[in-house]
Order: structure tokens, then sequence, then C-alpha cells
């Protein structure tokens, strides 16, 4: 083909009105589609209306890449990588298509020839928050970088109507309300209603002979529900690549309502379509004591068994491979224990529904299945009582005996009469009345299992799976979690983005370890201006969104101190709170006091029912209300709360910090990926030897990260010597006189019964060790703030902050997992 017409013919292709990717194509395409699919007269077009259109004209523009994939991996026979995850906590998506199809200065051009704003149409998207926190959020990102590295990848979930509830806050409290976030339409998901399978719940199991004189098993189920498939495209960054994230619904069945229709029951009939309809209906928050376990433990089987039915009927369609073949083709991923009833699942349909024995079959499910664990807290290991999973997936439990009884012989030959290990290791636990031991079904199940950081890897195989660990060591690696610099550097911070740009050129966005060259700016005294000014224009876009969502205002010349994550007594936002009125009594007892002027921000939800954590909640708004209006304090200190923290308002908050506070007991959380998330936009971190902490500090450089508190091996002596609050209490007067103001009503206006719970706590039976870390946490802050005055000096720590954080890419975990774990290879696509 000559050049010339090469040249001809890209250029009508950019030009197509559906396809089409130059700024003109992209307006006819909007255009097209406020007149075919939204329909409204010109005039009464909202904001809206143009968001919903754009977003159309934006999928149109994914869907030739979409087709394009998948022909190209089953053309070629390639393996696809489906990560099964009960939360997918996607954010925006239209800012992160426009990127990663390379068109946002198209988009921008199309909008502002239809004469509207193209910042104000992005902030119409209601944003679908079908997570709970860090596990929901890892899940988008690794789909983004799947999509980007070219891995053929699925990601398979729930499409709850209702995503996580809205937090607002009422004098101090936080308040739940219901996230309807399909109310206006998803114009990124396209139904398919032809993709479709039925789920069984309940009723029982017949034993039979088959004609072969087989044993066979039937599940007769007490109800049906059928799944039916809606499919969002993920697009790579610069590529052509473009997978799916599948979500299944729930419907009713109709011959069952068509049954109770024909012996005239209607209303019946009827019913059974709502009830059907409300197992995905909601998404449970975690932290939460027991709600609706039973409808907790069907919406997991619910979309494990429609993903697996789907992964199945693709292997069927295949010319060139058969069900047996299955893990060549598939590596299916469980992401935590939430789908890993898919391992009794996929053994179901593959002895029961295909007749393969079981040996073979067995075979076939540890090859394919691979696991990651999210956490190490004993009480959010999951388990399901025995007799509700009995009654609930009957001829399951049949199936987890037989693997426990085959898993257990083999326990036995490897640790003779070791009867404790045999009891520590059983998929079925005793303690606290008969259960299903997730996270052992989970390992057994998978060829790999991992942790999420290094930390946290090795403590899982000193603790909760250290038994397997001994069977099996060759099961057992690491992955440390990583974020997408697209949304998180890039979408999120756009002074940033062009700063590097101009700087270290182009090519950091896909291959991150590029940021280390920024290492030769850093006594660039010029450069260091230039990165002040855009954390400072950072710093002023968040105070404008405090302001306008809380009404406090902050200063961005003050150093911003953000702490946002769930609320929970492990991640230690009263640790936080404890430093801001230690400050706030020091400032009162010494009027002459000198200190760098810090502005406190919080932001993340607790669970509906957790008690404490809403207490914590309570306490940083009380205190937040006391230090503002006090005109004695408020010259050094400012406390903010940020309602409904999500993945639209992170976008704004991580870019403005200086300071990222990751203060969790040492051992308690797996990994986090905010801490990642700061560190990427040049915030310090001040932060415990626990999770990610660990590799973030050796990344960036111990002088460059402030550390302080106990270690995982002096949390567990204080532990075993029996933890005493009080020995720190009597020891430290400043302590004692800072609890004494909290419980004696300083900060709720003389009311003493608000906090008691939560002083008492930390006074009593705190497991977490609040008091134990505070002197050091307190004395670690002073050192922050000697160093926060030293404008100079701390630019250049933020700097080698960023430089140094190309490890915590999601590209660099995605492609140690496909390497070492999936076994899944790269696919160029071409359009
Ligand atoms: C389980 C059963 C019933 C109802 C809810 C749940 C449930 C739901 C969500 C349990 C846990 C979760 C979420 C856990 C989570 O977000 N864990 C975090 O995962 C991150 C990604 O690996 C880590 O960075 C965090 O350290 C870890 O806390």
């Amino acid at each position: 083909m000559s050049d010339v017409t090469q040249n001809g013919k890209a250029a009508d292709l950019d030009e197509r009105s559906r396809s089409g990717r130059s700024a003109d194509a992209l307006r006819r395409g909007i255009v097209d589609h406020l007149r075919y699919s939204i329909g409204r007269p010109a005039a009464a077009l909202t904001p809206e209306h143009f968001y919903r259109a754009t977003a159309l004209a934006v999928r149109d523009r994914m869907q030739d890449n979409r087709a394009a994939s998948t022909l190209t991996s089953l053309d070629l026979g390639r393996k696809v990588t489906c990560y099964l995850s009960a939360e997918f906590l996607m954010g925006p998506q239209l800012g992160s298509n426009l990127l990663n199809l390379g068109i946002e200065e198209q988009a921008r051009a199309a909008l502002e020839g239809i004469g509207v704003g193209f910042d104000e149409v992005l902030a119409c998207e209601e944003e679908p928050g079908l997570g709970n926190g860090g596990l929901g959020r890892l899940a988008a990102c690794y789909l983004d970088s799947l999509a980007t590295l070219e891995r053929p990848a699925i990601g398979y979930g729930i499409r709850y109507e209702f995503g996580i509830f809205d937090q607002e806050i009422h004098d101090g409290w936080q308040v739940e309300k219901t996230d309807n976030w399909l109310a206006n339409g998803n114009p990124w998901e396209i139904p398919k209603p032809d993709v479709n399978y039925l789920v069984n719940w309940g009723g029982h199991t017949e034993h039979y002979l088959d004609d072969a004189g087989h044993d066979r098993v039937r599940w007769v189920p007490g109800r049906v529900l059928k799944g039916v498939a809606y499919d969002t495209p993920i697009q790579g960054y610069g590529v052509n690549t473009c997978n799916v994230l599948t979500l299944w619904s729930a419907r009713a069945v109709e011959s069952f309502a068509l049954d109770a229709f024909n012996t005239g029951d209607y209303y019946k009939a009827v019913e059974d379509e709502v009830t059907s309809e409300t197992v995905t209906k909601v998404l449970y928050p975690n932290d939460e004591p027991d709600v609706g376990k039973r409808l907790r433990l069907l919406q997991q089987y619910f979309f494990v068994s429609c993903s697996i039915q789907h992964v199945l009927h693709i292997m069927d369609d295949l010319a060139d491979a058969s069900v047996t073949d299955l893990a060549d083709r598939f590596a299916l991923q469980l992401n935590d224990t939430h789908p890993s009833i898919g391992v009794a699942e996929l053994m179901r349909l593959l002895v029961d529904e295909r007749q393969l024995d079981w040996d073979e079959a067995w075979d076939i499910t540890v090859a394919t299945f691979g696991y990651t664990n999210h956490t190490l807290l004993p009480e959010a290991l999951e388990t399901w009582p025995l007799g509700l999973f009995a009654e609930s997936l009957p001829r399951h439990l049949e199936i987890i005996y037989e693997i426990n009884r085959r898993f257990l012989d083999e326990v036995r030959a490897a640790f003779p009469g070791d009867d404790d290990r045999l009891r520590r290791m059983s998929l079925i636990g005793e303690d606290g009345g008969k259960n299903v031991r997730m996270a052992h079904l989970a390992t057994v199940g998978s060829h790999a299992v991992n942790g999420v950081a290094a930390l946290h890897s090795d403590l899982l195989k000193q603790s909760v799976l250290k038994d397997f660990f001994e069977l099996w060591p060759e099961r057992f690696s690491n992955k440390t979690n990583g974020v997408t610099p697209r949304r998180f550097l890039a979408l999120a911070n756009p002074g940033l983005r062009n700063l590097l740009d101009d700087t270290i050129g182009e090519g950091w966005l896909s291959n991150l370890d590029r940021l280390q060259r920024l290492e030769a700016f850093v006594d660039d005294a010029a450069f260091r201006g230039k990165w002040r000014d855009v954390k400072r224009a950072n710093k002023a876009r968040l105070a404008d969104y405090v302001s306008s969502t809380t009404g406090v205002q902050l200063d961005p010349g003050w150093l911003f101190d953000i702490q946002v994550k769930r609320i929970h007594e492990y991640k230690r936002q009263h640790l936080n709170v404890l430093h801001i009125a230690t400050l706030y009594h020091r400032i009162k007892s010494n009027p002459g006091i000198d200190l760098p002027p810090r502005a406190f921000i919080f932001g993340g939800k607790a669970a509906p029912g957790y008690f404490l954590a809403k207490r914590i909640i309570k306490l940083i708004n009380a205190v937040g209300e006391t230090v503002n209006d006090d005109p004695d304090v408020n010259q050094f200190l400012k406390v903010a709360f940020i309602p409904n923290f999500n993945v639209q308002n992170a976008h704004l908050i991580y870019p403005a910090a200086d300071l990222s506070e990751q203060i969790s007991t040492a051992g308690k959380e797996a990994s986090g990926t905010g801490n990642m998330k700061f560190m990427l936009n040049g915030a310090l971190t001040i932060g415990t030897f626990d999770g990610a902490n660990v590799e973030i500090r050796e990344e960036a450089g111990a002088e460059n990260f402030f550390l302080f508190g106990l270690t995982v091996d002096e949390v567990e002596q204080v532990k075993r010597d029996g933890y005493r609050p009080s020995d720190y209490i009597d020891g430290d007067a400043e302590l004692a006189a800072v609890l004494d103001l909290i419980a004696g009503g300083r900060f709720s206006r003389g009311d003493t019964e608000v906090f008691r719970p939560l002083v008492d706590n930390l006074r009593h039976d705190d497991p977490f060790l609040v008091l134990a870390d505070y002197a050091s946490y307190v004395a670690c802050q002073e050192r922050v703030s000697a160093a926060w005055r030293d404008t100079a000096s701390w630019t250049r720590m933020s700097i080698l902050n960023t430089a140094r954080s190309g490890k915590f890419s999601s590209d660099r975990s995605i492609a140690e997992y496909s390497d070492d774990i999936w076994n899944v290879l790269p696919v160029t696509v071409k359009v």
C-alpha cells in the first residue's frame, strides 16, 4: 500500500461519525446521540444529557477494538485471565476512556464546538461505586493494567443496583443515603440478555446410578435464578486492546413465573420475580456484623456460577480445545475468598454435569485457580455456618466434604500422627459451631496463593496459612499491589502530568520506572519551584472543594496532612485525632507557641453497623469544630472531614497532599493502596512498618519517609506480655491530659457521654495498641513539622518520592501475575 493510500484511508477512518477519532467526527457522534439516543429537543438539553451523549459516542469508539480483541485472542488460541471479584470500584469512566483512547483534546474541542464545557460534562458522571474500598479499587486498577499490557482478560462481578452508600455528615455524624447510580441509566454498559445462565439454590441432592453403572448426583434445587450479563468495555492505554468487565444481574426465570401463572397465582409469580431480583440489589459493606448472611452467600455463588458457566460455554465453542484444556486457556483468579465457592462449583460442573472423573476434574480445577489473600485479621476471614451452607448449597457441601477427605489424607501422609494439624487445616472448622472455611477451600483449590505486599505475604506464611505453606511451599508467592498511574497520576493531577511530560518526556505513563529520570532535577531550583507551583495549585483546588462541601476554609500555604481510607480501628484514625488534640492542648497551654500551620484532612466511610468507627467520625468532626472555631488555635490548625470519600473526589485529594497518613497497627494492613497514590503524587509518608509502607520506604529511601511505632514483632511482644494502656497513660502527662480533654467534653460542649465508649476502649481494651504508639507518633510528627520548615529540602523529598514510585504501578503487579501465576502473554490487537 502506498503512503498516499494509507494516509487517505487513515483520514477516512478518522472521520467516520460512529468510530472516527477526529474532533469533528466526535462532535458529529455526540450530536447524533443527542438526537437519536437521548431524544430531547435542543432547548431541553442539560449538561447531564451532553454527558450521556458523549459517553455513548466514546463507547462507540471502543467497539471496534473490543471486537478485534476477542477475535484476536480466540484466533490465536491465547490464554485469558478471568479476574473474579465481588467488587469493582471503577470510578468515573469518561475521563479514563478518553485518556486511554488518546482523544482527550478531540473531545474537549468537540464539546466546545457544541458550546458546552468539558469539565462540566465530566462532572455529571455518577460513578459506579461497586466496591467498599481497597480490594474493589485494586480490581479496577488491575483491569486497566491488563488491557494496557495487552493481556486478554475478563473481569467478572456483580451488577449491584445500589453500590456503596453515599455518606452525608449531619451534626458530625455519618448518615447513609442509598446510592442510586443507575437512576439516569449507565451509558457504558451493553446489556446482553441472550448471555444468561441458570443458577440453582437450596433444595437437596439425589444419588443414582447412570446407564453405565456409575455413581451420579443430581441437585434438585429449591429455587432457580437467572443471571444476565452486562458488558462494559475496558480500553487499554495507547493500545488497541479492549477487554471486558462482565457484571451479572439477577432475574426471575420466566418458566417458574409461568408455572405459577398457569396455576392461577399471578401475584405469586410477580412476587417471585421481585425476590429473584433482590439478589443483586445491594453491595454489602465489609465490617458489618452478620447482616443478610444468606443473601451474601447467594450473591457470591450467583456471580461465580454465571461466570464459570460462561467460561465453559466459551470452551465449548472453541474448535481447537475441549473442556479438559481449561487450564491452558483460562486462568481464574480469586480476589479474596468471596468467589472461592468457585472451586466447588467448577468441580460440580465438571463431575456432575460433564461427567469427568474426580481426579481429572480436580487437576483441572487446581491448575486453573489462583487465590489472592487480602487480610490477616482473624475476624475478617470468611467462614459460613455449616447449617446455612447445607441448606443453601447442598451439593457443594458434599463436594467440599470429598475435597476435604482427600486433602486430609494427603496431610496425614505428609505429617503422620499429627491430629492437631488435621484439625487446624480442615476445610470444616469447629470453632464457634461447625463452619466452612473459605480461605482453606481457596488455598486447597488453587495452584498459586499470594499476599498483596512483601510483609503481608511473609506473615501469611507464618500465621493464617502456615500449615498450608509447610505442605505446599511452592504454591506461595508475593505480588505487591499497585495502582494505575493513568487514573491516579495523569487524570487526577494534570498539572503534574504536564510538568512530567515537559521534564522527562512522555513515555512514563506506560513505563512508570521512567519517573526515576526526575532525580536529575532535584537540585534544580527552577524545577523545584515549578514542582511547588503544581502542588500549590492542587491544594487550592482541594481547598475550594473542601470549602464548598464542608464550609471549612483552608490555606494552600499550610501543610496538608491527609488521611483518607475506610474508617476502622486498625487504621487508627483516632491516633491521628490524638495528635491534633495534643497540638490543641499545647497551643492552649502555651500561647506563645510557634508551630508551622497544618490542615488535617480526613475522609472515609464507616460500615453502617460499626459502632466505634462511627464514633471516630463524630470525634474527628467534634475536634474539628472546636479547633476551627477557636481563634487561638485556628491560626495554627484546621480540621476538615470531606464527606463521601469516593473515586471522583479522590482525584482532588491525593494530588493535594503534602503528608500521607499510613498509621495502622503493624501487621494489620495487608498492603494499602492509598499510600501508593499519595506517593505517586509527591506526598511524604508518615507511617508504621506495615503493609506496603515497608516497600514504599525502601524505594523512597529511609531519609524520605517518616517511620514510627512498634514493629510487628514488638506488637506481638506487647500483646504476649499483656497490653496495659494505663502504663502509657501513667507515664505520659500529656497523653493523660488529652484523654481527659476528650472524656471531659472539651470537644463535645461538655457532653461526657458521647466519646466515653471510645476513650474507654483506648484506656481499657484496645486490640490495636493506639496508646502504645502515641508517643512515637507525636515525636515523629515533630520531625515532620521541622522538615516542613525547610521548603527546599521538603520539595526535594517530595520529588524523590514521585521519582521512586515506579514500582507501585499496577502494570508491574500485573506483569508479575501474568508471568508467575497466569502464564498469560501479550497479544497485539490489529484493528
Ligand atoms: C465479606 C463477607 C461479607 C460481607 C463483606 C465482606 C467483605 C467485603 C469487602 C470483606 C472484605 C472486603 C474488603 C477488603 C479490603 O478492601 N481489603 C483491602 O484490600 C486492599 C487491596 O489488596 C489492601 O490494600 C488493604 O490492605 C486491605 O485491607
